[in-house]
Formats: structure tokens, C-alpha cells, sequence
């Protein structure tokens, strides 16, 4: 049975295709960054897609122009979605909607850092998702109230990491309204990844 959660792939080519042949049915999507993308080249994009739905994460955060550059290219690649950052402005946004088929934002992230520049501003870059169009936002299951305040005031699915290795649970990022749930070291660092997600999931 399909979970709600998202396996970021992290790893190197071989690790990441053996994951997704075996988690294939079982996720509702890859994220596929920087790791295993500057590893393997962008033609991981293609091969991860043949076993599930793949989130491209370059968090992307440059000038218009080329961030419509990067997520087109992102998307031609094999990438039914993309996450780019939200404090870059509401145009990064607007040009990264008009060339993506599924666009997230970054609202707040997971890590310490983002309580000195980025939380602050979090609630306001999730309005900005929201009325530019996108498909959701990405809140951190580290603070999981965060996750419930930021749903609520873009009314946006939203995509949560930071369960299991950074400290955040499953279960308490779903029942404050993750719609799905990014893992990446305790599912692609396991011995048997396929115990690992229902481990996660029932909330053992
Ligand atoms: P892990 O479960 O191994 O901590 O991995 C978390 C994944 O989610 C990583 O791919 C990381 O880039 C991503 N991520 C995060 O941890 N915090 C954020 O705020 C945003 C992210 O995309």
C-alpha cells in the first residue's frame, strides 16, 4: 500500500535505484538533490521515474530568469516536481509555476539556522506560495506546530522533513497536518528499508 511518505534519496546511484526498486510501490514519491544528482548526473532523474514520482530538491534560488531555467530543465529531466526556495521573492515563484507541472516551497526549514533568517518570515513566504500558484509548501517536522500554523494560513499541502534522524516523528508531523512526510537517512541508511518505512509509519 502507497504511504504519504516522500524517500529522499541522498545516496549514491547504485543505493538510490536499489531503494526505489524496492520502495517503488510503496511511497508516494522520490526527492532527488544535489547528493545524488552531482554523483550520478541529471540522467538520474529518468531512471529513479521508472519506479516511482520524482520530487527534483535544487532549492532553487537565483534570479528569475534562471530559476525558470533550472526547473525547466528539472522538469524536461523526468521531475513531476520541483522545490525551489521561497525567500528569493514571489517572481522566482511566478517564473518556476509557468515551467513546472508540481511546484513546493520552501517555507521554514528543519535545521537550527533557519530560526535566524528564515522562520521569522516563514508564514509570509507561505501566504506568497499560495498566491502564486503553487502546489505546496515544505515545513518542518522538527517544529510540527509550525507545520499546522503554515498549513493554516496557506491552506497548501505541505510537504514535511526532518523525522528520524533530525529528531522529528511521523506521527506527530501527520496529526499536525503534513500532507506528506520527507525521509531520508532512516529508511536509505537501514539494513532493510522496507521494515524501516512501516517502522516510521506506525509510529514505532
Ligand atoms: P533526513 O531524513 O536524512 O534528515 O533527510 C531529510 C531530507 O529533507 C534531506 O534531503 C534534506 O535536504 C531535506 N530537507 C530537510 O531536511 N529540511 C528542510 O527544511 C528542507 C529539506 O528539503
Amino acid at each position: 500500500m502507497q504511504s504519504r511518505v516522500i524517500v529522499a534519496l541522498d545516496v549514491s546511484e547504485e543505493r538510490a535505484v536499489n531503494i526505489a526498486s524496492i520502495l517503488g510501490n510503496q511511497v508516494y514519491a522520490f526527492k532527488v538533490g544535489y547528493p545524488l544528482i552531482l554523483g550520478a548526473g541529471l540522467g538520474i532523474l529518468n531512471k529513479i521515474s521508472s519506479q516511482g514520482k520524482v520530487i527534483a530538491d535544487l532549492k532553487i534560488a537565483d534570479i528569475p530568469e534562471v530559476s525558470a531555467s533550472i526547473a525547466s530543465q528539472l522538469t524536461s529531466g523526468g521531475a513531476s516536481g520541483v522545490i525551489i526556495h521561497g525567500f528569493t521573492g514571489r517572481d522566482v515563484v511566478r517564473s518556476c509555476r509557468k515551467v513546472t507541472k508540481e511546484l513546493y516551497v520552501v517555507a521554514e526549514m528543519s535545521h537550527q539556522g533557519s530560526l535566524d533568517f528564515l522562520s521569522p518570515r516563514s508564514e509570509e513566504i507561505a501566504i506568497m506560495a499560495r498566491e502564486e500558484g503553487a502546489d505546496g509548501i515544505v515545513a518542518p517536522a522538527t517544529r510540527p506546530e509550525r507545520i499546522r500554523k503554515l498549513k493554516e494560513v496557506s491552506g497548501l499541502k505541505v510537504l514535511s522533513p526532518g523525522v528520524g534522524a533530525q529528531g522529528g516523528s511521523y506521527t506527530s508531523a501527520v496529526e499536525n497536518g503534513a500532507d506528506y512526510v520527507i525521509i531520508g537517512r532512516s529508511i536509505t541508511m537501514s539494513d532493510n528499508p522496507v521494515e524501516a518505512l512501516e517502522r516510521i509509519v506506525s509510529g514505532k
